[in-house]
């Protein structure tokens, strides 16, 4: 594991700890395999399909966690909890269920959980990993077929979508919220889809090989769409349910806006002269015109208006450091690539 990422593995069977190497990522990596069963398993979508990995980030979610485990084990060869510092029982009920489970040391966000996933399939021989929230909101028994479209080689990336057919009820602001966000991150990242952030997911192995995201916080969903464009990913969506049970655990309008703020990083950084450029040149333009006005008007009456001078002053410096910046990180981007 990677410094940033620092985890250990809450199960450690005796009579593996010989294969811990000083590397701690590969140590946790064949106490895992280990675990569990060789698997070309068919899990109920019409063919083998090499090894399935199902891979749940988890917060604080003892109340959950047990039974997702246990049906997600029903459709895959091994099943882990990626424990990102929960105060908890996260850990121990996930492991009694039958899961590998990764813990962090303290909280790093769910893209750091989600990098550990991949980090440990991509050094095992995981064929696909399916991402899967660990509060009970989705049903396992759909992951047979999110792994289809894979299998059948179609998709790179399979989203399970909850606004696609299967009509569940998900609380009004909350819905409003995904699909603020799915439009956000669709125009940004130039990929549709229905449900940009829906935590279900399935990916191929050359996913897991291509994927990383640096992204902190929650904006990994939202993610996956700019690399899967970038990396040439072929993203399907499938139709899932949801459950929603109580009030969510956070505010759908703080979250929201948190995700909100890394889809907007994200455009800044896939099209910067588009996301500074437009902007600033539209100030720009629109502070020449405010001092050309000041300057006619002066002219004309002999008054100097100090207030619309200063304005169009104001507008001219911020459109033009825009502007910059719109330019340097696009040439930056260029030289980069
Ligand atoms: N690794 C990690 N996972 C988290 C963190 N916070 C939440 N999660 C997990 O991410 C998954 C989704 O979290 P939720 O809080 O349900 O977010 P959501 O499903 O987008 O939001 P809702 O629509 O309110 O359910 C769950 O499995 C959580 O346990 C965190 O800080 N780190
Ligand atoms: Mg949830």
């Amino acid at each position: 594991m990677p410094g940033r990422q620092r985890s250990e593995l809450a199960s450690r069977p005796e009579s593996e700890s010989a294969a811990a190497t000083q590397d701690q990522g590969a140590s946790i990596m064949r106490r895992g395999m280990s675990q569990q069963s060789p698997g070309d398993g068919d899990f109920g979508a019409g063919r083998a399909r090499g090894r399935v990995v199902v891979a749940i980030p988890c917060f604080n979610e003892e109340r959950f966690i047990g039974s997702v485990v246990l049906k997600a084990r029903e459709y895959a060869d091994q099943v882990m909890v990626i424990d990102d510092g929960s105060s908890d029982r996260t850990a121990w009920v996930a492991e009694q269920a039958g899961a590998t489970v990764i813990r962090h040391e303290f909280n790093q966000g769910k893209a750091a959980a989600v990098n550990t996933a991949l980090e440990y399939a991509r050094n095992s021989d995981c064929n696909i990993l399916v991402l899967l929230d660990g509060d009970g909101q989705h049903e396992p028994a759909d992951i047979p077929s999110l792994l289809k479209p894979i299998t059948e080689g179609e998709a790179d990336i399979v989203v399970g979508s909850r606004f696609l057919g299967v009509k569940s009820h998900i609380p009004r602001m909350r819905a409003l919220g995904q699909r603020v966000l799915t439009f956000a991150t669709n125009v940004g990242a130039d990929v549709k889809l229905t449900d940009s952030q829906s935590g279900f997911r399935a990916f191929s192995r050359k996913t897991v090989e291509a994927l990383s995201f640096g992204q902190k916080g929650f904006s990994v969903e939202s993610e996956m769409q700019f690399r899967a464009k970038e990396s040439n990913l072929r993203m399907r969506e499938v139709p899932v349910g949801v459950a929603y049970y109580g009030r969510g655990k956070r505010s759908p309008v703080g979250h929201g806006t948190m995700v909100l703020g890394g889809i907007l990083r994200l455009i800044s950084g896939r099209i910067p002269l588009v996301f500074f450029g437009v902007p600033g040149g539209a100030l720009l333009a629109i502070g020449v015109l405010q001092g050309w006005r000041v300057v006619q008007g002066y002219n004309a009456t002999g008054d100097f208006y100090m207030g619309p001078a200063l304005l169009a002053v104001l507008f001219c410096i911020l459109g033009s450091l825009s502007l910059f910046t719109g330019l340097i990180l696009h040439a930056i981007k260029s030289v980069i690539k």
